[in-house]
């Protein structure tokens, strides 16, 4: 499961630091804010599982859990969409045999935009040169490529403390694969607001395991008025105009 030429060199894969009122964190050399990373499960399609659970998606937001040899109605896997702070341990993996998993994400924090070079990662657990990720956004497909995640000094990043059918495993190779949006045709500066479609194929007997999807070039997003707030501005407004003809 692990190569053989990995370089186990790792003492601490996540160095949180502080950063304004959330903590950042680093994957080796990539650096997020939590709201960087893809929040949202919009829909997933096929055979998932985290290591303990699986899961069945039906191609909508709704999901089956397999309980004692039943599939029954349960909630969304959130291991794809976790907050970061766990680190890149947690993952949700299609395996050989299961056929392809589809995972629609969504980045229902900050939003991605087409900056300079790379502005998507996509992190993986285990070996996956055997296996296949295609990423499709408005329909337009792109075939990862994966790569060695490495920190500033070169040091090859692996993940510790990965739950895997009843064990758990340190110094697993941590891969990701980088896209520059420009290569489905975005605008220099445009923003990412559809959702991004991925569909991981084990094509090996190793896991088709994905981690988490961050955003490296990011804008914060507007924080939207509540729906009540243009009522009661509205209403403050009249109380003003009361007020003012009382004291007329
Ligand atoms: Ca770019």
């Amino acid at each position: 499961m692990i190569g053989s030429n990995l370089r186990l060199g790792l003492v601490a894969l996540f160095a949180a630091f502080a950063s304004g009122p959330v903590a950042a964190f680093s994957i080796g050399t990539y650096q997020f804010d939590p709201a960087d990373l893809a929040s949202d499960l919009l829909s997933g399609s096929g055979l998932a599982d985290n290591g303990t659970d699986f899961y069945m998606g039906t191609g909508a937001s709704d999901w089956y859990v397999h309980d004692n040899g039943d599939w029954v109605p349960g909630a969304a896997p959130t291991e794809a969409t976790d907050s970061g702070q766990e680190g890149a341990t947690t993952f949700l993996a299609a395996r050989q045999g299961s056929g392809p998993l589809t995972l629609e994400l969504g980045f229902g924090n900050n939003i991605p935009v087409n900056g300079a070079g790379a502005d998507l990662a996509f992190f993986f657990l285990f070996d996956q040169t055997g296996n296949n990720a295609r990423l499709s956004l408005n329909g337009e497909p792109l075939d990862l490529i994966f790569k060695d995640v490495f920190d500033a000094e070169g040091v090859q990043q692996v993940a510790n403390g990965v739950i895997w059918d009843g064990q758990t495993l340190d110094n697993v190779r941590l891969l990701v694969a980088e896209v520059d949006l420009g290569a489905f045709g975005m605008a220099p500066g445009a923003a990412l607001r559809d959702p991004v479609l991925l569909e991981l194929s084990a094509d090996s007997s190793e896991a088709m395991a994905f981690s988490m999807a961050g955003a490296l070039n990011a804008r914060m997003s507007p924080v939207p008025l509540p729906a009540a707030l243009p009522l009661m501005l509205g209403g403050l407004s009249l109380l003003g105009l009361v007020l003012r003809r009382r004291a007329a």
